[in-house]
């Protein structure tokens, strides 16, 4: 009855109902009446009737199957002390009863012993559940009235009796005197304190003891005086104190429905019975709590296989239906924890959380391959820097050609020739180009103003572009990059390229239909314009569909946790948008609810929670990217740039080649020789070290024809840096 209270203003804000059933008068089977009231779930019941009658009552209730936790009996009768209450102490049913035999007193006590002793040794009639010679209300009224009758006779002991006489109606002399001498008395008797009401003659002051079934037998847990009123002294125990205290060696009935990885048959080649048929994560939890708590149990699957929901009249099914007709104690499964549900059935503390997240597949990593150091940009990055290099090139070669300044004496140590030079050829201005790019330098400097302002804008932009390549390329090659394109719910509310959805009338479905965040909603609305394809059946064809394209499953946390520790495709996106928790499910009122509480409580606590998910939810994570993504990098990250290395070796071959070809050519014709000796001739001077003895052309000045334009315009002009030109033609360089 501890909270009682509490639920009676939780079920019905305070309005009790009272229903008054009276039994037929010429009957003693109560079981009619038994069973109206079990099947009406009345679970608080007084009795007004005599101890014989309440024995009776018992007796044909625990028959019913009515002596449970669940029920609070009240009786009326004073002497529910008589009644044979062995048989009902370890069923956990709550009676309540009063007494006004106050036996706290010793000496009352002992008479009451004497009393007993007497009464057995005369004739034992053993009668159906009551106890043998036990002194009953009546019996100690009745010692207490002949007491008060012999005390106040000694106020008065000059009244005389005389004999009575059958036909005479006269009353005794004395008659009203003798009662005001009663009323007038006070006696410490068996049951308590008596005291008279002058006018009425009724007994007032009197106490009453509320007695109720415990373990031990009637215990007394307060007192009722007609001053005072009630007083209950019993201490509700406090929760933690007693938690084996009344679970310990009962035996409860667990309901559970099969659910990977909670609930499972275990595979065997033995025929395995009872409770050794299961395995599972609630299974070991069932085990710990029955090892903390002392119970025993036995473990039912639910016959329709359900959690429990309503249909349209109210009625419930499933495991909470089991729980609100009290076929089960408990229901220890993976069960939600809600509004609805709890009005009707109590949770633990729920001993796992979860909430609705995505389940979508890995993305792609984009950057394992061998041209991974491409991808610290994207590829039109690359394209513009290309462009870039090509542009300012152009440009560069063009200024060049126009500013004066580039021009500059072909023949320092020959002053006085007219023949200019521009460093900036075409090809040079590429190779100047490239050297800043690959941040090399070259052996090119502009001279001009205008193109050493193109040089530096250059410089700053193959800075910047350097720096933020490595920088990137650092991150890229180490940390792989998860590139997901969502990360979170809203991601996926805000497009649409994705499809999205979650199974038809699940849960998840309810809570989207349900949701009044805008998010939420949209989703919902976008869910339910497109059925036919983003609705699923079940969590398998979703997670198929996950699989096979491009689709994000919303579902419960704890079920993708355990999907994607199974299939390494499939990961979690983001958080979880609500949270809710599993429980174990006890019918309302029951008092094992408190116990399970704190025994969750104390294994969540300590990590052996954790340790059963660890073990029912599968050993690994799927981390082999995480652990690829720390360790050094391999070949599969960096063999691009080894084969551009190869292939730029390989062209190089090919364009020496050329030259070499090219090179014969003209010699040859410069010599009219043919081709063949003048190759011969190379080749042979080749091979031999002597390098210096090779075939040197005649005029030293004709060698760069190309590039030497006899300019009139500027023919005059010499240019800057001259004297810092060594001389590089085989002659002694003279300064003017
Ligand atoms: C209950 N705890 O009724 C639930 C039962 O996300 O994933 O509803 O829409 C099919 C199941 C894993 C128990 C969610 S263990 S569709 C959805 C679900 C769907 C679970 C549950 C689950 C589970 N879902 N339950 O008390």
């Amino acid at each position: 009855m501890e909270d009682g209270h509490r639920r009676l203003r939780r079920q019905h804000r305070y309005n009790i109902r009272l229903k008054i059933r009276q039994l037929p008068l010429d009957t003693e089977d109560t079981r009619p009446l038994l069973k109206e009231m079990k099947r009406g779930r009345e679970f608080r019941i007084i009795f007004d009737c005599s101890h014989v009658m309440a024995a009776q009552i018992l007796k044909q209730a625990l028959a019913m199957g009515m002596m449970t936790e669940y029920y609070h009996y009240i009786f009326t009768t004073l002497d529910l002390f008589a009644l044979d209450l062995e048989p009902y102490r370890y069923c956990g049913v709550n009676m309540t009863g009063f007494r006004i035999l106050n036996v706290e007193n010793p000496q009352v006590a002992s008479i009451v012993e004497k009393w007993s002793t007497e009464r057995l040794q005369a004739a034992p009639k053993p009668e159906s559940g009551l106890l043998d010679g036990i002194m009953t209300t009546d019996a100690a009224l009745t010692y207490d009235a002949v007491h008060v009758v012999s005390v106040s006779y000694q106020h008065a002991p000059q009244m005389t009796v005389n004999s009575l006489q059958c036909h005479r109606h006269k009353p005794w002399r004395f008659g009203g005197r003798f009662m005001s001498f009663i009323k007038e008395s006070h006696w410490e008797g068996l049951t308590g304190r008596l005291v008279f009401n002058r006018t009425s003659g009724l007994r007032t002051d009197f106490d009453l003891d509320i007695i109720s079934l415990k373990e031990d037998g009637l215990e007394k847990v307060g007192k009722w005086s007609a001053s005072g009123g009630l007083n209950i002294t019993e201490v509700p125990r406090r929760k933690g104190m007693n938690v084996t205290d009344s679970l310990a060696n009962r035996s409860l009935v667990v309901t559970t429905v099969l659910e990977e990885p909670y609930v499972m048959f275990k595979r065997s080649d033995k025929a395995l019975i009872g409770n050794d048929r299961f395995e599972g994560f609630c299974i070991d939890l069932l085990k710990e709590l029955a090892n903390i708590l002392g119970f025993s149990y036995e473990i039912r699957l639910v016959p329709d296989g359900k959690y429990g929901s309503q249909d349209e009249k109210g009625q419930w099914n499933g495991m909470v239906r089991e729980l609100m007709e009290h076929k089960a104690d408990l229901a220890v499964a993976p069960l939600t924890i809600s509004y609805l549900r709890e009005k009707v059935i109590d949770f633990s503390k729920p001993f796992m959380s979860m909430g609705i997240s995505i389940l979508y597949r890995k993305p792609n990593n984009t950057n394992s391959g061998f041209f991974s150091f491409l991808t610290p940009m994207t590829p039109d990055i690359w394209v513009y820097i290309l462009l870039a290099y090509l542009g300012v090139s152009c440009v560069l070669f063009v200024i060049a050609r126009f500013s004066p300044y580039e021009w500059y004496d072909a023949h320092p140590c020959n002053p006085g020739s007219d023949v200019v030079e521009n460093n900036f050829t075409l090809l040079n201005s590429f190779w100047f180009g490239i050297g800043s790019l690959m941040q090399q330098g070259s052996e090119l400097m502009p001279k001009a103003l205008s193109t050493r302002i193109i040089g530096g804008i250059w410089w700053f932009f193959t800075l910047i572009i350097i720096s933020s390549y490595t920088a990137n390329l650092a991150a890229f090659l180490t940390v792989e990059r998860m590139e997901s394109p969502v990360d979170s719910v809203d991601d996926l509310a805000k497009q649409t390229k994705i499809e999205y959805g979650v199974v038809r009338d699940g849960a998840t479905m309810t809570f989207f239909k349900k949701s009044k965040v805008s998010t939420f909603e949209k989703m919902w609305a976008f869910m339910s314009s497109k059925q036919s394809t983003t609705l699923v059946k079940s969590n398998e064809e979703g997670m198929q569909r996950v699989l096979s394209s491009d689709y994000a499953l919303l579902m419960e946390s704890t079920t993708i946790e355990y999907v994607t520790r199974r299939n390494c495709n499939l990961t979690q996106v983001g958080g979880t948008i609500d949270s809710k928790g599993y429980g174990i499910g006890t019918p309302l009122g029951s008092p094992y609810r408190d116990k399970v509480t704190i025994a969750i409580l104390s294994i969540l606590e300590d990590g052996r929670l954790h340790m059963m998910k660890e073990k029912w939810w599968g050993g690994h994570a799927c981390s082999d990217d995480d652990r690829r993504d720390a360790g050094p990098m391999g070949i599969q990250n960096l063999g691009g740039i080894f084969m551009i290395l190869a292939a730029g070796l390989v062209l190089s071959v090919f364009v020496a080649i050329g030259e070499f070809i090219y090179k014969l050519r003209k010699t040859a014709e410069r010599e009219q020789r043919s081709f063949c000796s003048a190759m011969a001739d190379e080749i042979r001077l080749s091979f031999t070290c002597e390098r210096r003895v090779k075939h040197k052309p005649q005029a030293p000045m004709m060698m760069k024809t190309d590039a030497v334009i006899n300019m009139h315009t500027f023919n005059d002009r010499r240019l800057p840096g001259k004297d810092s030109v060594t001389c590089n033609t085989g002659m002694t360089p003279v300064f003017p």
